[in-house]
């Protein structure tokens, strides 16, 4: 396409999508976010983008999900999803930096030099697929991506309201039919039919019971989760709170995040000792698990627990199917808790790779094992199969001996209810369910397989978070000079100590991780940490306090 044929990016731009904030913006850990109000130019630049991006892809569909995810109802965010349902490729991340950022003035000529730089074919048809959360923000914001994508002449297709993780995987769907229809009716027929059919196969047993509560953040994950219980036949009694009305706000108080960094029950979800409660975040790709004991103290099943669980239980479907060749790994992040890293190389004898927050990074990392499971210890995952896996138990599952048959039907049923484009609170609630179903436990025996390490994290804002440098997946501190030798004094006073610090990729802060051997000593060395932060790294406002 020549330039001249882009004048209509630049109109569409002034006339309905001006740049009104000259604050530079960045494509971090989940694309770009920020407040609401500042995100409309960047988004129309995202539909332009993800045009360029497809035909870059001969034409493959692109997806933009418009989410803030846990973040509170007045930020907003854009994300592009590449064509097999993973995240848009790294080196991308910078050319979407460099169009959201130019002036309106430059936007034409960008837009070409972008088209140019990556050798795009501007003369193939492409569909672009766009959903939104349930922010107020997000159909204004839909609409502008929209409009980018008409601007570039692709065509948009609108799916309104639906989880993060369902876009992924009608993304997948559309340019790899194989993996399933890429409709919501699609999405439920492939993943919540496969729980219904490994149900009828496990029966409940033990302490097993099938009511779970649900804490919905008021986001978009209850609401589909309400449409899919009308369609369970008590294979799992679904309650569940936070859906969103009755004044609930946005992963205010409640939620996945708010559960696991507070380490509190959320609002809004009703009190029953020792209920397992599943709450979601705001956009629905993570999930973290809880219950409230006959003290009252709360205990949090968080994304390590998720992961050993799923972990065991198909290592056990892998022995008994004598597919043992295949080579199971875990990914974690350096937030994992120190006891589940432990817990799985030590007990369960499964290798553990550590990389970078961000479950891009991770999802990578698991794709070097034939089956690796990747989460975050707030609860974002899944499990990734690879094809030779996939090939292996499929035949098994249809030539092996009886038992081995077995095991391998119900994998492949395992690997059905598995959204293995990202992370997903409602596959991922299935699936534990389907374990802890099969197991016969309840919430308090899931718990009871390791003790986890009193774990602390906390934010400190400074001038500028990108003073701080990491390496070693995010585990040593290279910049402040002199910072990482504060962080080791610090963690050697204390018995099992651990701390690290990294610049957030979605808020304006610095993460500030702990953990030991007492949550007293856990709050205090993350507390200790931070000071060294403030002072080392320039700290704004309050220096931190210790606790008293
Ligand atoms: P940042 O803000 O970069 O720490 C947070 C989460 C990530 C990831 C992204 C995307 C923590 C400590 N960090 O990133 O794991 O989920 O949000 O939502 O939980
Ligand atoms: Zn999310």
């Amino acid at each position: 396409m020549p330039p001249s044929s882009l004048r209509v990016v630049y109109a569409f731009a002034r006339e309905m999508h001006p740049k009104t904030t000259d604050i530079f913006i960045q494509y971090g850990t989940a694309g770009f976010r920020t407040k609401a109000n500042l995100l409309e130019h960047v988004v129309y630049r995202m539909g332009l983008l993800a045009v360029i991006r497809s035909r870059v892809k001969n034409g493959r569909t692109i997806g933009i999900m418009i989410t803030a995810s846990h973040n509170l109802e007045p930020d907003n965010g854009v994300k592009l999803i590449d064509p097999d349902g993973e995240m848009l490729e790294q080196s991308w991340e910078a050319i979407a930096t460099k169009l959201a950022n130019v002036s309106d003035n430059d936007l034409e000529a960008t837009t070409a030099e972008i088209i140019k730089e990556v050798n795009a074919n501007m003369t193939l048809k492409t569909s672009i697929f766009i959903g939104m959360d349930t922010r107020y923000t997000s159909p204004r914001l839909a609409q502008a991506a929209a409009n980018g994508v008409m601007a570039l002449k692709g065509t948009p297709k609108e799916f309104g309201i639906v989880t993060t993780p369902m876009l992924h995987f009608f993304v997948k769907c559309r340019n790899d039919n194989t993996y399933g229809t890429p409709t919501e009716e699609g999405y439920y027929e492939k993943i919540v039919g496969a729980f219904k059919n490994i149900r009828q196969k496990l029966p409940v047993y033990g302490n097993y019971s099938t009511t779970l509560y649900v804490d919905g953040a008021n986001g978009v994950g209850g609401k589909k989760l309400n449409i899919i219980k009308k369609t369970l036949d008590g294979e799992l009694d679904l309650k569940l709170f936070n859906l969103g009305g009755n004044g609930g706000k946005l992963n205010l108080n409640c939620g996945a995040d708010f559960v696991k960094v507070s380490q509190k029950p959320p609002v809004g979800v009703e009190h029953v000792p020792m209920q397992r409660v599943a709450s979601l975040d705001g956009d629905s790709d993570r999930i973290v698990y809880y219950y409230v004991d006959d003290k009252d103290k709360m205990h949090l099943l968080d994304g390590d627990r998720i992961a050993t669980l799923l972990a065991s239980y198909i290592t056990e479907l892998l022995t008994a199917s004598e597919a043992k060749h295949l080579k199971l790994g875990l990914v974690q992040t350096a937030y994992a808790n120190g006891a589940s890293t432990a817990y799985i190389t030590q007990k369960l004898k499964v290798p553990v790779t550590c990389v970078k927050t961000g479950v891009k990074h991770l999802h990578h990392a698991a794709l070097s094992y034939d089956i690796g499971v990747y989460f975050e210890a707030n609860g974002h995952g899944t499990v990734i199969y690879s094809d030779n896996a996939k090939k292996t138990i499929s035949k098994i599952a249809e030539e092996g001996e009886s038992e081995q048959r077995k095991a391998a039907q119900l994998l492949l049923n395992f690997i059905d209810m598995t959204n293995e484009t990202v992370g997903d609170a409602i596959s991922d609630l299935f699936l534990v369910e389907t374990v802890l179903c099969a197991r016969g436990l309840d919430a308090e025996q899931w718990l009871s397989t390791y003790d986890d390490l009193p774990c602390r994290q906390v934010k400190v804002t400074v001038q500028d978070r990108n003073v701080i440098s990491t390496a070693d997946a995010e585990r040593v501190c290279t910049s402040p000079e002199g910072l990482q030798t504060r962080i080791d004094e610090l963690v050697a006073a204390y018995a099992d100590g651990r701390a690290f610090v990294r610049p957030s990729g979605t808020e304006d802060v610095v993460r500030v991780y702990a953990e030991a051997d007492t949550q007293q000593s856990a709050d205090k060395l993350a507390a200790e940490v931070s000071q060294a932060v403030y002072d080392l790294a320039g700290g704004v406002g309050n220096r931190p306090e210790l606790p008293a």
